[in-house]
């Protein structure tokens, strides 16, 4: 395995080992140490990168828009939650396909890393607080590209109001709610951005109704940069804050981050190469990211026929954990049904390193050993 092993990380004074958190012979565990070796790296918290730029330039916004200081800030809080901090607290329906194994990295069937920083709300709550940024990486299993990585980083944002605050503005709570939610990230969109265009999407999240989408224009494209809306009412209910009204959102610090500083790749983050890391200083926002030459791709195709229990989730997890960063890409180019009824899937892995050539022998032998592992694992027969 190429992952480095990585024997404890150290996350807001405590300790966690690689002992706890990955099991390779616990099935209600799925975490790999590809993903373990992220976890006490907390990108947002080095000032110096762009995600701890962007995330400094979040606070002053917020410090300046309301009295400095009133939203308590917390960026050093485990990723390690329970199954109900993640999904019950915020009300995820027992049957939601993101509480699946293929969606969501298990330490145990109790416990999470968490895939949203909306994992803290219900707690936060409870100790009382009613405007607070809570940063963090999250965790979720995905697609392998450019824009997809299983570790990125959201911050949240959470105002509860208080009765005085809205019972004379002659305005119903939750259009209160509504009003300052889009004027405060409208606001700081504008702080990010300048004069861009957006747009308000409605959509759907569990712990919010309504809920909104926040999109910007920006390079002829429509980019969702965030979610948002009214706190369900029985959240603020289980945890102390009865018949109060607020507003929540989720902000992705990555795509922001690519957008603001030209980065195009979103593995870049996780570089530790001067090239990329020397480029960045603390307080710059928007710096635009000089690319430094690519090294050449290599592509490897993969074909196998597959069983109900194959999923794309699960074969780009295992390409990750044997090559580590130097895969670029997973994409199914081609498959088909035989004449029994069985499908063939063939996929095109990219192997390309950010830091230097590859041999061919290197990724002659990572592709044996993908081989190997494919089969072995995925229950599929390779052709
Ligand atoms: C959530 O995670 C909600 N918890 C957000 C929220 C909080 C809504 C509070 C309402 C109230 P979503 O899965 O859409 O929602 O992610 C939120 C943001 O994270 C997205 O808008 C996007 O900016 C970012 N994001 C989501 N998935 C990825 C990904 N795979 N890579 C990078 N950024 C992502
Ligand atoms: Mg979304």
């Amino acid at each position: 395995r190429s992952a480095p092993i990585v024997a404890a990380v150290q996350i807001g004074g405590v300790t966690l080992t690689r002992e706890e958190v990955v099991r390779q012979d616990d099935p209600t565990n799925n975490v790999p140490d590809s993903v373990f070796s992220k976890i006490g790296l907390q990108l947002h918290r080095r000032p110096d990168h762009p995600l701890g730029i962007l995330k400094n330039e979040i606070y002053s916004f917020f410090d300046e828009k309301f009295p400095a200081g009133l939203f308590r800030k917390f960026d050093d809080l485990s990723p390690v939650v329970s199954v109900k901090s993640n999904f019950d607290d915020v009300l995820v329906p027992p049957d939601h396909i993101s509480r699946s194994y293929n969606d969501t990295y298990y330490v145990d069937g109790n416990t999470v890393l968490r895939c949203h920083t909306s994992a803290h709300q219900a707690q936060m709550l409870r100790d009382g607080l009613t405007h607070f940024l809570v940063t963090g990486d999250v965790y979720r299993r995905d697609a392998i590209d450019a824009t997809h990585y299983p570790v990125f980083h959201q911050m949240e944002g959470f105002r509860v109001f208080s009765e005085s605050e809205w019972k004379d503005t002659g305005l119903d709570g939750t259009d209160l709610a509504v009003k300052d939610l889009k004027e405060t990230l409208e606001g700081l969109a504008k702080r990010l951005f300048g004069n861009v265009e957006m747009r308000w999407i409605d959509t759907y999240f569990p712990f919010t109704n309504p809920s909104f989408e926040l999109e910007i224009f920006f390079k002829e494209k429509w980019l969702e940069v965030l979610g948002c809306g009214v706190t369900e009412q029985e959240i603020l209910k289980s945890n102390g804050q009865s018949g109060k009204v607020a507003w929540a959102f989720g902000l992705g610090l990555e795509r922001l981050a690519m957008v603001l500083f030209d980065i195009p790749d979103i593995r870049l983050f996780w570089t530790s190469d001067p090239r990329f890391t020397a480029q960045f200083k603390a307080g710059q926002l928007g710096t635009k990211f000089k690319p430094f030459s690519k090294y050449p791709p290599c592509y490897k195709d993969i074909s196998f026929w597959i069983t109900d229990a194959f999923t794309e989730n699960n074969l780009c997890e295992l390409v990750r954990d044997v090559a580590g960063d130097i895969a670029e890409e997973v994409s199914l180019i081609d498959q088909f049904t035989n004449k029994k009824g069985i499908s063939s899937h063939c996929y095109r892995i990219t192997y390309r390193s950010m830091e230097r050539s590859l041999t061919d022998e290197e990724v002659n032998a990572i592709q044996d050993k993908v081989r190997e592992e494919v089969a072995k694992q995925l229950q599929v027969t390779l052709r």
